[in-house]
This record gives C-alpha cells, sequence and structure tokens, in this order.
C-alpha cells in the first residue's frame, strides 16, 4: 500500500477526551472516529486490525466444529418475553419501535434468537452437539461508555451457542470453547488468563471470563502470582477429544474476578495472592435449560423423552481486543503491533521523495517485497523526514526499512526493529534476504 494512496488522518496532539493509552494511539493513529458516546466508525487502519483479529477467532471457532451464521442486530421483543429477559434486561437494552408499532430492541446479545432458530429444526438428540456462532454488532446502551472501543455502546462480538443432549455433554462443549479461546488469544499474540467469573445477566451454574492483565483494565482480579510467570504455549488441541484435563491445567491455579473472589481463601492470603487489573476480552457461560425451558427449545433424548435442550454462549469482545493489544503492545511512542494481527510488515519510509535515488531504491524494494506479498506499507509523501519517522513509530509496523540521501551514498539503509530500537545498516541484497526469510 502506498501512503499517499491511504487514508491516515494522523493526530499531532493527545485528543482531550481519550483518558488511557489505547484510546488515544487508536485517535492519533487514525483508527477510529467518534460518531457518538460509545459509538465509532472505524477508518481503515482501524478496520484492517479489527478484520485480522475477527479472522483469527472466526478460523478457531470452525477449527472447533462450530457452524457460522450472521443473525441480525434487530430482534423481535416478543422472543425474549418468552425468556423473562425482556423486562429484566433493562436500560441497557435499546428498545425501538417500527412503523406498525411492534416492538423491536437492538441485540445486547443473541440467546432468544438462536434459540427461536434452533427450535424451528431440531428435535432430536441425534443432530447433536451442535455449536453455532456468529459476528455481528451488538449495542449496550452502558451507563459510562469509556476508554473508546473498551466500553463502547455499539461493539463487535463473536458469540457462540452450544446445544446438547445432557448436562455432561454441555460441559464437554463448554470445555472445547474454553481451549479454543486459550488458542485465540494466543494466535492473536496475547496472554489472556481464565477467571472464575459471574453469569451476570446471561445466567447459568459456570461462568470464566478471559482477563488481559493491565493497570487500565476495569476488572479487579485476584489471581496466584505463579500465573504470571505461566507463558502461554501453543496448544496441540485434538477437539474430537475429552479436554477437561486440559482445562484443569489452567484452572488449578486461584484466578478469580472480583466479584467471585473469595476472601476466606486464608491458604492464599498470605502466600501466592496478588490483586491486580486486566481487561476481560472473554467470557463463556453454562446455563444449562435456562432459556430452553421457557422457550420450549426441546428434542427428543435417547429414551424417546422429550428435554429441554442444554446451552452455553460464548462471547470474544473483538473490538474491545483491538483496544486490549494496545494496551499490552505500545511505548511512549506509539503502538507495537505484535506480528500475529499487525497491518502490514513493514513500513518503507522514503525520507526525501522526488529524490531520484532515494525513490528509485524505495520503488525497487517495494514492487520486490509486493511480488513476493510481503505486506508492505510505503510512505511515499513528500513531508519531513522527523514527521515520517514519528508517524512510522506511532502506527507501530514491527519493521521500519528507513531510506535516505545518506544510506544512498554509502549503499546502506536501516533496517529498524520498531519494538527493540534496535537499527540494522543493510546492502539492498541484505535488506532482501533479511525480508524474505522473516516472512
Ligand atoms: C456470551 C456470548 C455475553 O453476552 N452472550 C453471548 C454472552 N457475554 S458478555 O460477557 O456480556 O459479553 C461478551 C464479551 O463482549 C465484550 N463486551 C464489550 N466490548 C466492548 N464494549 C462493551 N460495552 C462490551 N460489553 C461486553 C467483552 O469482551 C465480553 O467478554
Amino acid at each position: 500500500m502506498l501512503l499517499t494512496r491511504f487514508f491516515l488522518p494522523v493526530l499531532k496532539e493527545n485528543p482531550k477526551e481519550a483518558e488511557i493509552i489505547s484510546h488515544i494511539y487508536m485517535l492519533r493513529a487514525g483508527m477510529i472516529q467518534q460518531s457518538a458516546s460509545g459509538i465509532y466508525s472505524w477508518l481503515p487502519l482501524g478496520k484492517i486490525v479489527l478484520e485480522k483479529i475477527t479472522e483469527i477467532c472466526r478460523q478457531e471457532m470452525i477449527k472447533s466444529g462450530a457452524n457460522e451464521i450472521l443473525m441480525p442486530t434487530l430482534q423481535s421483543a416478543e422472543i425474549w418475553k418468552e425468556s423473562g429477559r425482556y423486562d429484566d434486561y433493562g436500560k441497557e437494552m435499546l428498545r425501538i419501535k417500527d412503523r406498525n408499532n411492534r416492538n423491536l430492541l437492538y441485540g445486547p446479545t443473541n440467546e432468544e434468537l438462536v434459540t427461536e432458530i434452533f427450535r424451528t429444526h431440531i428435535n432430536s438428540y441425534k443432530e447433536l452437539p451442535l455449536n453455532l456462532f456468529h459476528i455481528q454488532w451488538k449495542f449496550r446502551d452502558e451507563l459510562r461508555p469509556r476508554f473508546g472501543v473498551m466500553r463502547g455502546r455499539e461493539f463487535l462480538m463473536k458469540d457462540a451457542y452450544s446445544f446438547d443432549v445432557d448436562y455432561n455433554n454441555s460441559i464437554k462443549s463448554y470445555n472445547i470453547m474454553f481451549m479454543a479461546y486459550m488458542q485465540l488469544f494466543k494466535k492473536m499474540g496475547l496472554k489472556a488468563i481464565p477467571m472464575k467469573a459471574d453469569t451476570g445477566p446471561i445466567g447459568g451454574d459456570l461462568s470464566h471470563e478471559f482477563i488481559i492483565l493491565a493497570d487500565t483494565g476495569e476488572s479487579e482480579v485476584y489471581i496466584d502470582k505463579q500465573l504470571l510467570n505461566i507463558e502461554g504455549s501453543f496448544l496441540n488441541i485434538n477437539y474430537n477429544e475429552d479436554l477437561q484435563e486440559e482445562v484443569n491445567k489452567f484452572t488449578s491455579l486461584y484466578a478469580a474476578t472480583d466479584e467471585k473472589h473469595d476472601a476466606s481463601n486464608f491458604d492464599y492470603k498470605y502466600s501466592n495472592l496478588i490483586k491486580t487489573r486486566g481487561i476481560e476480552v472473554g467470557h463463556i457461560f453454562h446455563f444449562g435449560q435456562k432459556y430452553s425451558l421457557p422457550m420450549r427449545a426441546t428434542i427428543s433424548d435417547r429414551v424417546g423423552e422429550n428435554i429441554p435442550v442444554f446451552m452455553g454462549s460464548y462471547g470474544v469482545g473483538l473490538s474491545r481486543l483491538v483496544g486490549a493489544v494496545i494496551e499490552a503492545n505500545h511505548d511512549q511512542k506509539g503502538i507495537i503491533w505484535p506480528k500475529e494481527v499487525t497491518p502490514w510488515d513493514y513500513n518503507i519510509i522514503n525520507l526525501k521523495c522526488g529524490d531520484i535515488d532515494c525513490d528509485k531504491i524505495c520503488s525497487q524494494l517495494y514492487n520486490a517485497m509486493n511480488k513476493s506479498t510481503l505486506k508492505v506499507l510505503y510512505d511515499d509523501t513528500d513531508e519531513r523526514a522527523g514527521a515520517k519517522l514519528a508517524r512510522a513509530d506511532l502506527i507501530g509496523l514491527p519493521y521500519q526499512i528507513i531510506i535516505g540521501p545518506k544510506g544512498i551514498k554509502d549503499q546502506l539503509y536501516d533496517l529498524k526493529c520498531r519494538k527493540s530500537g534496535d537499527i540494522s545498516r543493510l546492502s539492498y541484497d541484505e535488506l532482501l534476504n533479511f525480508v524474505q526469510t522473516n516472512k
């Protein structure tokens, strides 16, 4: 991508309304623009990253055996009356009337709608287990929308729903999602810690939040400090096996959100327990027959009896994750994208556009890299060198290739690693060799 063709409305100053670093950098790097309180437009840079995060999540869901569907943002109030949540949900739910005076709502979550789809088509245990997921915008009229995309009113969620014949199978489905979450956050370059959590308005008997530790996080959490040292590794998950033991590995050390924290946990009190903060990027629930019973989503079981199906629901905050990745990866100059979600891998910076030699080398390199499908953003604008370098640090691509008259003279070009700040001076061939082997 040529920067002169890319819409990147960078802000020079820190915006006054932003309090935390991810919000500041997302506005400054031209990733988002507020349209109303807690509601944002996603500009190209933000959209690319949101898309990458979404795709990692989608692929892991598919791998785990879930089926992608797409439910609408607007839902009929009728099904929410059936489940009994229409009145419970309170002011967070945006209620709308259509021209015929019918009650609609902008979905804050989709348990009811997916249960309605299920009950229309599935009657027998033979068609189970089933997991349906979708990726769709949600609306919650939060009392205090803040921190940009972290606590928005409109936000993008991946939500999955499992259906099983009985409690034990339903727990198996819960465990599959638990492990898929461990995997997908790792694939985004993040270390998420699963914690015992409250079930709130979704309900149920079992729930875990997936939390990324960060001082700016809204959740107060209590964890065994040994969890700080555990490096998340790639897990070779076989989604067809019983995953209870795998799950136990992650739940054996104490980790709980403040609502679930047991202060009488004396064993821990004076030893390993620490209180810290984090960002909730995922939340999974097991609620059995809470929706299927009132909504009559029944199946015939193995002995031919009609029973309400057992369910769970599983959410990932995709738009919040963009902010969370930045909270976990930045310095005072800007964002430092992990390679897993970076919009491009390389940033070629031409320090003197219009100079025949600089232009030639930059174009040559840009074309060679595009040919070998390396992801590259070429800063071909004619701005001051200082402004270009500051912008490159702000938008945070993993590597910068900096080409100016001095480099041309020595035939050596700067390759800067954004994370370490290390600069190596390489010949053209060495540069090409580096980028080819560092894919
Ligand atoms: C699980 C999927 C649910 O809604 N129903 C369907 C269940 N869970 S949840 O915890 O309420 O939300 C799931 C994830 O969505 C993100 N999230 C938000 N992100 C940005 N702004 C918000 N206001 C917001 N509210 C929830 C979180 O990552 C949460 O874990």
